[in-house]
């Protein structure tokens, strides 16, 4: 049908698919083998959205069977080919942009806006790029194969950014794929089964199988897997490592941050204020490479303060359909409360803690912005990731301080450096621990940069050519000469 151009068109394919949605094993809808669904709701007012099928061990089984069955044809296929289904898997994105973007926003609570402008183009242009990649293999990546029946887990802060970042490069390598939303956020997933099937991509290459942690363990323990691929928490990262350890599972892994937003004495402040309100209340702040600490050089801490509460003032919480709004909902209650129970322990632990005062929406998960300053480094708040609209800040005095302080934690995802001098930005950029660095600017995403972390924010990256090789396998293939002279 034709792409739907408001809520009410999204609504009606909602209701057109009985807000019921089954597994997505060999290209056709199945039934869970329990019978058992869960319910996926709208943050933004606690409406129940639709009901989702929960896999279970037999489901999964069942897909992975798919997926291993489609690989020989699959794999078989020259890049040129499987890039033509990504062009037109990208080209779909774009028909169906504005209801992919509505679907998004109704079922994570992220800005309407930002959905539009971020993240439905941002997922075209990956399956566009990968294309490309496809129609290098040959000549880019010889001597290489694919991994084979690849899983992949995501989470719900950027759902189909996350699918595509995930299944465009697998496919491009010539994998299959098994993948699991995150069972706040799986309908843009389930949107795009739909639209594999109007491209007709083969039966098996493409599964989507939706549940929880549970469905997530017995995709990552499952033995007729090759690779898997994760995107969430560095607790269940770790978990997963430990899983996977004793197996022959090839494994990349993106997990947390707490990047530092690093402010010198010289810099633009307006502008480092206005990268702030990017870095970290872009997605309510729930941003793997969010810029949740901020360290400011202690000459002009007091006002950039004072500039950051003026801003604050001016940022609209609510309704996340409303295209004015630049505050969302969060996505769930738990993490509501973990934001919650954080900023609590933060103060009781000695920080000064500002929101603006201007009122909630009285329905629907919400969480005001929110400075933190008078942090300790020690500090909870300095330490561990909020996963919120909540901004730490720190002060230093050198700028040997600021890279100390910079990697003072347990990751090493992002890092974003505001300074005039050239000298000491591009000085600190190299001593900071992180596997991207923007220079007076943040949350710069393309599709050609490989993105991933050091340290506990994981390993591999996602994105450009890095991105290919963790879906492939090196594989010389050498003949004996037929006659030896020496
Ligand atoms: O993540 P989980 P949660 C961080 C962020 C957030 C916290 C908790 O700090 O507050 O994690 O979020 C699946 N085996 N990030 O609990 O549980 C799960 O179903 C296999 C940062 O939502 O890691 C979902 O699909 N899979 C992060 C996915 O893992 C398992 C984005 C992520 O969920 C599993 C999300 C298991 N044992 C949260 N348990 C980022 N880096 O962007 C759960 N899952």
């Amino acid at each position: 049908g034709p792409a739907p151009e408001d809520p009410k068109e999204t609504e009606r394919w909602l209701d057109g698919h009985h807000r019921r949605f089954d597994l997505f094993i060999n290209g056709e809808w199945r039934k869970p083998s329990s019978d058992e669904y869960f319910t996926t709701s709208n943050p933004a007012n606690g409406d129940k959205i639709a009901d989702i099928a929960q896999a279970t061990a037999a489901d999964i089984n069942a897909a992975v069977a798919a997926a291993r069955k489609a690989l020989p044809a699959w794999q078989a296929l020259s890049g040129h080919q499987r890039a033509r289904y990504l062009y037109a898997l990208a080209r779909q994105v774009q028909k169906h942009s504005r209801h992919l973007a509505v679907l998004e926003t109704i079922d994570n609570g992220k800005t309407i806006r930002e959905s539009r402008d971020l993240d439905i183009p941002l997922v075209a242009r990956h399956f566009y790029h990968h294309a490309g990649w496809a129609q290098l293999l040959e000549s880019e990546f010889r001597g290489y194969k694919p991994c084979g029946v690849v899983g992949q887990i995501i989470p719900w802060n950027f759902p189909l950014l996350m699918f595509a970042w995930k299944v465009a490069p697998a496919l491009a390598a010539g994998n299959t794929v098994v993948i699991k939303p995150a069972e706040y956020t799986p309908l843009t997933a389930l949107a795009m089964a739909e639209l594999a099937m109007e491209i007709d991509l083969p039966p098996g290459v493409l599964n989507i199988v939706n549940g929880d942690g549970r469905t997530g363990a017995l995709i990552t323990e499952h033995e007729g897997i090759d690779k898997i691929a994760f995107t969430g928490s560095t607790e269940v990262g770790r978990i997963i490592r430990k899983s996977t350890a004793a197996s022959a599972k090839k494994l990349s892994l993106e997990l947390g941050g707490k990047s530092p937003f690093i402010v010198f004495d010289d810099a633009d402040l307006d502008s480092a204020v206005e990268g702030l309100v990017d870095g970290i209340w872009l997605n309510q702040g729930q941003v793997c490479c969010a810029g949740s600490r901020l360290l400011v050089q202690e000459r002009v801490a007091d006002v950039l303060h004072e500039k950051i509460r003026t801003r604050m003032k001016t940022l609209r919480i609510g309704s996340p359909l409303d295209k004015s709004v630049d505050i969302g909902a969060i996505v769930a209650p738990v993490q509501l409360e973990r934001i919650r129970s954080l900023v609590d322990q933060g103060v009781a632990e000695g920080a000064t803690c500002w929101q603006p005062s201007s009122a909630l929406p009285a329905k629907g998960l919400y969480f005001p912005p929110t400075l933190l300053t008078d942090v300790q480094p020690t500090a909870t708040v300095a330490q561990e990731e909020i996963f919120g609209p909540v901004l730490t800040s720190m002060t230093f005095r050198t700028p040997a301080e600021a890279v100390e302080l910079s990697n003072n934690t347990a990751y090493g995802l992002a890092a974003s450096i505001w300074s005039e001098s050239i000298n000491v930005a591009l000085d600190v950029a190299s001593q900071v621990k992180a596997g991207v660095v923007w220079v007076n600017s943040t949350n710069l995403f393309d599709a050609s940069c490989g993105f991933g972390g050091y340290r506990e924010s994981g390993y591999g990256r996602e994105g450009g050519r890095e991105g290919m090789y963790e879906y492939l396998e090196p594989a010389w293939l050498t003949e004996k000469p037929k006659s030896s002279s020496t």
